[in-house]
């Protein structure tokens, strides 16, 4: 039999695990990265480049898409696939993470968020069940639960009262989503640093039980050293069976180091966003092309990468497009990034499979301390 919607582990190798996700708009192979679409697109790609760096599933937000163009719009022209021609899976955030560190005036109780919008001034709703409703219009393949994602550092006490309310939020969340065939919900793990409340909160999450688990709340501001720590015992709280996943996180060695602690699925605006302002990520670490060394430099970014950025464009031509501001230098340094980062992903699997994920990670770290050429 197929399953609509199923996580299948192939190989571990320590904590790190490989496997893929089965849904019925493809295969998500894990450790996955997705890309941020956050405004139905990945801003400077054609979603079939965006497929093309090796991508097999994009995030999408409820938050942005609900202010502009409206979830009942995306939903009358055929759902979030159709709309943004990407019809591969799809997860979608939320809401309450977007809210707290986007919109205007917000007003947190236990029914839900009140915010002003960031584009118009506009008041709206959030809550659990509103949450759900967006997902389902966008037609996400992944639905988040609704939560709330203290900044650190914050004090115990209002990182346990915040976490249990994400919780009540997860039930309500869980309530709300129903049952729907193909499509997944995830809970999303909250608790700041501490291990008593990530315990508290795993053992909620899964007496309410979902089809994979995030572990939110980090990536906010503690550092790479204390959010290794979390996850040096956090995946282990959650189910084996079920895919992990470490929302909006990050550096490339943040997640070797992700992956390394057991986490299966990653997002972040990072490659995108910091190729739009010149940064590029290559084996040899981060390579700003704006600078003036690069001005005369015929060589590609990255020796050794086959994407269509360094198969077909110098260093000079990257930095003066950029410097230009032409709209260029953001279409290639994105797509450059973006393939980097599914080359990463695919050499961990592949890594994780034959048993050799020390060895790579290793190397991986060699090489950069190398430095830029
Ligand atoms: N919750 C949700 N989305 C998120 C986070 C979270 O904690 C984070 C934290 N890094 C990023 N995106 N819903
Ligand atoms: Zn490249």
């Amino acid at each position: 039999m197929t399953r609509s919607f199923g996580f299948t582990l192939s190989a571990t190798d320590g904590r790190a695990r490989t496997g893929r996700i089965d849904t019925p708009r493809g295969e998500i192979r894990t450790p996955a990265f997705m890309p941020v679409g956050t405004a139905a697109t990945v801003k400077a790609m054609m979603p079939e480049n965006v497929r093309a760096t090796g991508a097999d599933i994009l995030l999408g937000n409820t938050y942005h898409l609900m202010l502009r163009p409206g979830s009942d719009r995306v939903a009358r022209l055929g759902g979030l696939h159709k709309f943004m021609n990407w019809e591969r899976p799809i997860l979608t955030d939320s809401g309450g993470f977007q809210v707290m560190s986007l919109a205007g005036l917000r007003k947190l109780t236990e029914e839900g968020v009140k915010f002003k919008s960031h584009i118009d001034g506009s008041v709206h709703n959030l809550t659990p069940e509103r949450s759900m409703e967006i997902q389902a219009e966008l037609g996400s393949d992944i639905v988040m639960c609704f939560d709330e994602c203290p900044a650190l550092p914050a004090d115990e006490k209002r990182v346990a009262e915040s976490m249990r309310l994400s919780m009540r939020w997860a039930q309500r969340s869980r309530d709300a989503f129903g049952d729907r065939p193909g499509h997944a919900l995830f809970g999303i793990m909250q608790g700041g640093l501490s291990p008593e409340l990530r315990e508290e909160s795993a053992e909620a999450l899964r007496g309410i039980g979902f089809d994979g688990y995030a572990i939110g709340g980090l990536a906010v501001g503690e550092g790479q050293e204390a959010m290794f720590d979390v996850l040096d015992y956090a995946p282990g709280l959650l189910p084996e069976d079920q895919p992990r996943y470490l929302m909006g996180v990050g550096k490339p060695d943040d997640l070797v180091g992700g992956v390394k602690r057991g986490v299966d699925m990653f997002d972040c605006v990072l490659p995108s966003r910091s190729g739009r302002t010149g940064q590029a990520f290559t084996r040899r670490g981060v390579v700003n092309i704006k600078n003036a060394r690069h001005q005369d430099d015929p060589r590609p970014l990255d020796e050794s990468c086959d994407c269509p950025c360094c198969r077909n464009y110098s260093r000079a031509y990257l930095h003066h497009v950029m410097r230009a501001k032409e709209i260029i230098s953001s279409m290639l340094m994105t797509w450059h990034n973006l393939h980097y980062y599914q080359v990463l992903m695919s050499e961990m699997r592949e890594a994780i499979s034959a048993g050799r994920f020390d060895t790579w990670e290793a190397g991986f770290h060699a090489e950069r301390a190398q430095g830029d050429i």
